[in-house]
């Protein structure tokens, strides 16, 4: 019988968070990554990776193909068309976001029919599945649990929600009428991102965006003009964080697990606070107030923190990193040593 190579399928790899995953996956060093994007690797992750595709999820042969070659244990499935992106093209962001999880769904049944174990599916959610109405609202709901205002008011917000029930029904209620079992195909685990923060990227296509942009323009010595007022306030969290909590779920025994969507929290700056921050770190910092409107209301329906008890009791997770510590220890040292070298 043709061996296939047991790996790990990273999609949407050369995303922000695919490089932070693909660093950590490969100092874990337990299977072969198989990075897919649609757009070429950067060349400081190709070292990482056992296989690289260059292709889209939305081409179903392609994944046909994947089965033939490798043995799927676990898809970390990171692509998708972000939340102000989204709203650009909502139909496009419907195809990549909701059809292309489809498609690896179905990818995770088939490879587990083929090596008999679950396959398990880590999916980022996000606080845009959250939608308050208005500004009062908002600040009076606080602290919102996973099953509070699930009203998003964006595409990608209705679409990770969606996701987030298909990911569930594959896990518990796939095929129920059909004679044979196939319930032990996925193991569906979902985190719901804050607005993530990394020293070594810059978001495209966010609308949390406003923050990473903030700093790194601050460092490069670039003026910065914000979309949002000052008072924007939405919870945010290093990059570090981000990854280490996924790797804890997907690590997570399953006994403990008593749902597939969990929510995380780390810090919740307004605008004008990370900016008093980065002005701190770099004096002359030009950052001005020009608020999209439209943009402005998709942050101003996202609550103003979550509640991750949930995770915390679940999988252990804690967030390394406060505001503080985040701008001394992580961003701070690691954006000036990347900006210094170009
Ligand atoms: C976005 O802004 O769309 C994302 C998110 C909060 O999920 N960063």
């Amino acid at each position: 019988m043709l061996s296939r190579r047991p790996v790990i399928l990273i999609t949407g790899a050369n995303g922000e968070m695919g490089h932070g995953l693909i660093h950590q996956l490969a100092k874990e060093g337990q299977y072969d990554l198989l990075a897919i994007d649609i757009k070429e690797l950067d060349e400081s992750l190709i070292p990482l990776t056992a296989a690289r595709i260059v292709g889209d999820i939305l081409d179903q042969r392609l994944l046909e193909r994947l089965v033939s070659e490798f043995e799927i244990h676990t898809i970390f499935h990171l692509a998708a068309l972000l939340s102000t992106r989204s709203e650009f093209s909502p139909e496009t962001a419907h195809e990549v976001n909701v059809k292309g999880t489809l498609n690896l769904l179905k990818l995770a049944v088939e490879q587990s029919r083929w090596h008999g174990k679950k396959v398990k599916f880590l999916f980022p959610s996000s606080i845009a599945i959250y939608g308050l109405p208005d500004l009062a609202t908002k600040r009076q709901a606080g602290r919102v649990k996973e099953n509070e205002w699930n009203l998003p008011t964006t595409m990608y917000g209705c679409n990770k929600l969606y996701c987030e029930q298909l990911g569930r029904y594959y896990a518990r209620h796939y095929r129920q009428l059909a004679e044979v079992d196939d319930k032990k195909g996925v193991d569906f685990r979902s985190i719901r991102f804050p607005g993530l923060v990394s020293a070594f990227t810059v978001p495209s296509g966010g609308t949390s965006d406003y923050a990473p942009e903030m700093i790194h323009a601050a460092a490069k010595g670039e003026a910065y003009s914000s979309f949002v007022r000052p008072d924007s306030r939405i919870s945010f969290m290093a990059m570090p964080d981000a990854i280490t909590a996924l790797m804890q779920l997907r690590n997570a025994d399953p006994s403990r697990l008593t749902s597939h969507v969990y929510n995380i929290a780390a810090f919740n700056p307004s605008a004008e606070e990370f900016a008093t921050l980065v002005r701190g770190a770099f004096p002359k910092a030009d950052i001005s107030w020009n608020p999209d409107l439209r943009r402005q209301g998709i942050v101003d329906s996202w609550p103003e923190d979550v509640d991750d008890t949930l995770a915390r009791r679940d999988f252990d997770f804690m967030p390394a990193y406060d505001l503080k510590r985040a701008f001394e220890e992580y961003l701070l040292p690691n954006i000036r040593q990347r900006y210094l070298r170009s």
